[in-house]
């Protein structure tokens, strides 16, 4: 440690380094505050400071009991194009993987068919999935789909690839456009248990209406997502400006 530095921020940087570097991997414990003040001559309550600096910046996690973890980093994402969860992980370098928790052929609820745009009872296609990246999950998907044809998705394979991809693939459905809001919600106790977070923690609600390249609107999605894994973001620009020079 130099002396021109707080020693908390230098025990900061060294810890961020050792992430950085891959010496503790997401989901590893680091050592104890005890551990780390002894290994590096400072104070508990320096080291303290360190990590708890670490953990507001959502670098590091506390379990209570257990000790502190690293953080799984962010997926920042953008708000501006319509993508799959597929592309989004692969354009990250990350293997997206699904499993398949319902998927059946049943009528439409009135208000699916309000906003599929189709007579009430129509069939529809109702498909609930886990997503994961790297085996790690992130968002539990329920996705409603209602186009011509689609009860020939009841037994489709939706555990091994992208839904957009075989809907385009399939059945001629081009994924052109869509309507999404975000709200902050708590995952209930199965939700929960599927995303790995305990019962009640923050969460993300996503829903989505996806149109055709012709308009049609061929998808009512309600998602699940974690909050601490997810950053969403979008570029604004003010009414009435341009760039000029
Ligand atoms: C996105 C969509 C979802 C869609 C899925 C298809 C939300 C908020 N967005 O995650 O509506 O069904 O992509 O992904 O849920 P896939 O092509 O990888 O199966």
């Amino acid at each position: 440690m130099d002396g021109a530095t707080p020693r908390y921020h230098q025990l900061k940087a060294m810890l961020r380094e050792g992430i950085r570097a891959g010496a503790w991997r997401p989901g590893d414990l680091i050592p104890s505050e005890r551990a780390l003040s002894d290994r590096h001559g400072v104070s508990r309550m320096t080291a303290r400071q360190s990590v708890t600096e670490l953990v507001q910046e959502g670098m590091l996690y506390r379990k209570q009991g257990r000790g502190t973890f690293v953080a799984w980093p962010r997926i920042a994402q953008g708000l501006a194009a319509l993508t799959s969860f597929t592309e989004e992980m692969e354009a990250r370098g990350l293997r997206p993987g699904s499993r398949v928790l319902d998927q059946r052929v049943r009528p439409a609820t009135d208000a699916e068919a309000v906003r599929l745009q189709l007579r009430p009872g129509t069939s529809v296609c109702a498909v609930r999935r886990l997503r994961l990246a790297d085996d790690a999950p992130l968002a539990v998907e329920c996705a409603v789909l209602g186009f011509p044809g689609c009860e020939h998705l009841g037994r489709a394979d939706l555990a091994g690839g992208s839904l957009y991809a075989l809907l385009a693939a399939r059945f001629g459905v081009i994924p052109h456009a869509a309507e999404q809001e975000i709200a902050a919600g708590r995952g209930d106790a199965e939700t929960a248990s599927l995303l790995g977070i305990a019962p009640g923690d923050p969460v993300l609600l996503l829903r989505r209406t996806a149109f055709t390249d012709r308009d049609h609107p061929f998808e009512y999605a309600e998602s699940v997502y974690r909050a601490d894994a997810y950053t969403f973001h979008t570029r604004l620009v003010r009414a009435g400006t341009s760039v000029s020079g």
